[in-house]
């Protein structure tokens, strides 16, 4: 038999399979097609202290190899999504949820997070250090001393499992300033990574860009995100305590795309892009080609691969 379970911390899942924030979450709906889902667990979008709209549309759109996206942060605001767990925990006390939290401001992080620590939300706090998407705002987790300040503060009152969401690195250097920094924090987990920050891309008919945020500036996700995901996995499992757990986001069509991102020491793997383009039946899909996967390597669970890649001697 197949065992898909995985384990974050203390917390403990039937398969690692997730949304990524911000696709299928929005609201109840979205949010209930997850709960319904074959999918191990689920996130929120990321949420701020009030609502927001978010930027002017188009700011979606599929390409051939992925997504390009500049939502600009639309979310029902921190309330909503509590008010939404609360009722999800009642129903589901041994299935743990995931929020995701946000800020554009350095108080609003803090102030995100106070609003989660003083709620009765028992799941596991996501805080989102790399949207790349608000006009104006850097991805803060691309700033190591922004980062600092921002963890510093929480963890003078933030008790629950938290973890950070950041965006790709691409120098080795970058890998060990960044795993210094949050191996100095009793963090939960981390979500590496975020969708490709800034990316352009241009519609052939038109000469125009795909979408209207940020003169077309947007972040990339799906097939173009696999290589850097893999990565960003596999250097800061090198790097990390081993304490700290690893969501591995970028990429995943497949069932090996999955079984990859494991590979590389991820304890849960989130889908974004496929996700928003086929909807939750991707899960079965997804969990059926992991398994099929599994079994032509002869790997009945997942601990028998996280973190096995090979490298060339
Ligand atoms: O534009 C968005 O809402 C968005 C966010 I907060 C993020 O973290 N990543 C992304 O690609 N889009």
């Amino acid at each position: 038999m197949l065992n898909l379970q995985t384990q974050l911390g203390n917390f403990q899942f039937a398969n690692p399979l997730m949304n990524a924030s911000g696709v299928h979450c929005m609201d109840k709906t979205e949010l209930d097609e997850m709960v319904a889902s074959a999918s191990g667990s689920l996130v929120t979008k990321s949420a701020t202290v009030k609502p927001r709209p978010g930027n002017p549309e188009p700011r979606y759109a599929d390409l051939t190899l992925g997504s390009i996206n500049s939502m600009g942060l639309p979310n029902l605001g921190i309330d909503y999504y509590l008010d939404y767990v609360q009722q999800y925990q009642q129903e589901h006390p041994n299935q743990p949820i995931f929020m995701s939290i946000v800020g554009t401001t350095f108080e609003d992080n803090i102030a995100v997070a106070r609003r989660i620590q003083e709620s009765d939300f028992n799941g596991l706090a996501e805080i989102n250090l790399s949207c790349p998407n608000v006009p104006g705002e850097p991805q803060t987790a691309y700033d190591p001393d922004q980062t600092v300040k921002i963890l510093d503060e929480l963890f003078t009152f933030f008790t629950k499992p938290l973890g950070v969401k950041l965006p790709p690195f691409f120098d080795l250097a970058q890998f060990d300033q960044m795993a210094a920094i949050l191996n100095r924090y009793p963090l939960a987990f981390i979500n590496t990574m975020n969708s490709l920050g800034n990316g352009l891309m241009i519609d052939p008919a038109t000469d125009t860009v795909m979408i209207k945020p940020k003169g077309g500036f947007g972040g990339i996700g799906g097939a173009f995100a696999k290589p850097i995901a893999l990565a960003n996995v596999r250097a800061f499992r090198q790097r990390l305590r081993p304490e700290i757990a690893i969501i591995g986001t970028g990429g995943v069509q497949t069932g090996r795309d999955v079984y990859d991102l494991i590979l590389c020491g991820a304890n849960m793997v989130q889908v974004g892009t496929a996700l928003h383009q086929q909807g939750t039946g991707i899960f079965d899909r997804l969990l059926s080609e992991l398994s099929g996967v599994m079994q032509t390597k002869g790997y009945s669970s997942l601990a028998e691969f996280r973190g096995q890649l090979k490298t060339i001697e």
